[in-house]
């Protein structure tokens, strides 16, 4: 935040701090108050300015209110143009005001995974969908000892920090944790800034950090899965659980096409669109492609068959964020997922699977979107939760195992 701090006067505690007090001078009439020009030191604090006292101000400039035609034009003026400079910086777009994803800066291939250590640690943010696909392929695989996990929280400046007081699971799901891999940092950009040859770029999650030569070993989370799943199987507790099989590996890398653009990062074009343009392009294209995915799940358990794969993975922490989140924040509207015949269903097929459900930290996720991406929701009020977000309705049963081919070949048979 800017700091437009007067050089003179340090004002204890709000945001705006009229300089000058209303005086009587002598050569006034009684009736008629003289004011001295009010000067307003804005302070940099994350304390939110005091409405009363804003109203003060405004009534001490402007009589008992400013007339509601100025006070909107000017608010939307001032909003207007401090919307476009701060989606501009946060969310960069293309030509036609599409959201466009920076690319990740530290990818990795097998032979700079071959490289590493075998001290690894991952960094995480609870509400990231990106980083919720680490934790899950994580948990499914048994690499908790093998790679430990620093939970960040997201801070008010929108960077990921550590907060002191986390560690225990809330409610028996991942919550904030303190355990930094030994680097002592009060956030993550210090950790990235940490690294030998040091990084001054974004501070993203997830990170895998390779504790022994002090490095990031990638940021993105496709490739950290990718290792999880078949990187680490001398370290993993269940080694034989393959997400990625070969014979798969075409049909998950057809299916992560469309949901990467359309749904994963889809979401994301539909929130951070802005035009409107952009925003009709995304929601059509997020739209029809849960009507495939849909249509498709009717006849097939999983996305490519009977086996869980990274497919699923990564179309899971967008569905799991759907209804409670981007429905309404990123306005993807034209249907909640709990109106599709077969989506809802998969979902909680996915979040019934043990260690599932205690990656998904329901109340950070909403925490993390509501209350502190602040360029969609400036008021910071968290809606409530949908009913069909709720750990009860999560736990239904989805009787989706009729759609096994052995259950089928059974129903047959029988
Ligand atoms: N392509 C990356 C995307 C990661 C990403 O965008 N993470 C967001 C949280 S959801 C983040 O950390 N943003 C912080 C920033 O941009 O400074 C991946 O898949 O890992």
């Amino acid at each position: 935040m800017t700091s437009l701090v007067s050089p003179l006067t340090s004002p204890s505690s709000p945001w705006l701090v009229p300089s000058s007090k209303t005086t009587t001078k002598k050569n006034c009439s009684s009736s008629r108050r003289c004011f001295r020009r009010p000067v307003i030191y804005l302070r940099s604090s994350s304390t939110p300015p005091n409405p009363d006292l804003l109203k003060s101000i405004t009534k001490l400039l402007w009589g008992k209110s400013l007339p509601p035609q100025l006070l909107i034009s000017t608010v939307r003026a001032s909003w207007n143009g401090g919307w476009k400079l701060m989606m501009s910086q946060l969310a960069p777009s293309d030509s036609s005001g599409g959201f466009s994803r920076p690319i990740s800066q530290f990818r990795s291939d097998s032979d700079s995974f071959r490289r590493r250590s075998n001290k690894l640690h991952l960094y995480v943010g609870l509400p990231c969908p990106w980083a919720h696909r680490t934790l899950i392929v994580r948990a499914l695989k048994g690499l908790e000892k093998a790679a430990p996990v620093s939970v960040a929280s997201p801070g008010m400046d929108g960077s990921w920090e550590f907060k002191e007081g986390g560690g225990a699971a809330e409610g028996g799901k991942m919550s904030g944790s303190l355990d930094k891999g030994g680097n002592g940092c009060a956030n993550l950009k210090e950790v990235y800034r940490s690294r030998r040859g040091g990084y001054d770029g974004r501070a993203t999650v997830p990170m895998l950090w390779d504790v022994e030569r002090k490095d990031v070993v990638c940021n993105e989370s496709y490739d950290i899965i990718e290792l999880f799943n078949s990187g680490m199987n001398d370290f993993a507790e269940n080694p034989s659980l393959d997400l990625a099989p070969q014979s798969l590996k075409g049909k998950i890398d057809e299916w992560n096409q469309i949901i990467y653009h359309a749904v994963n990062n889809g979401v994301y074009r539909c929130g951070f669109a802005q035009t409107q343009e952009a925003y009709d392009m995304a929601v059509s294209e997020l739209f029809d492609a849960l009507d495939l995915l849909d249509d498709h799940l009717g006849g097939s358990r999983y996305l490519c068959g009977d086996a869980l794969t990274l497919a699923d993975i990564c179309l899971f922490t967008t569905l799991v964020r759907f209804d409670l989140v981007y429905n309404v924040l990123f306005k993807c509207t034209k249907k909640k997922l709990v109106e599709y015949r077969y989506l809802h269903d998969y979902l909680r097929d996915i979040y019934q699977i043990p260690k599932v459900a205690e990656t998904c930290n329901l109340e950070a996720i909403m925490d993390g979107y509501y209350k502190f991406l602040f360029p969609l929701n400036p008021g910071g009020i968290r809606p409530a939760r949908p009913s069909d977000c709720e750990d009860e309705a999560l736990l239904e049963p989805h009787k989706r195992q009729v759609l096994s081919s052995m259950d089928r070949s059974m129903q047959v048979t029988a």
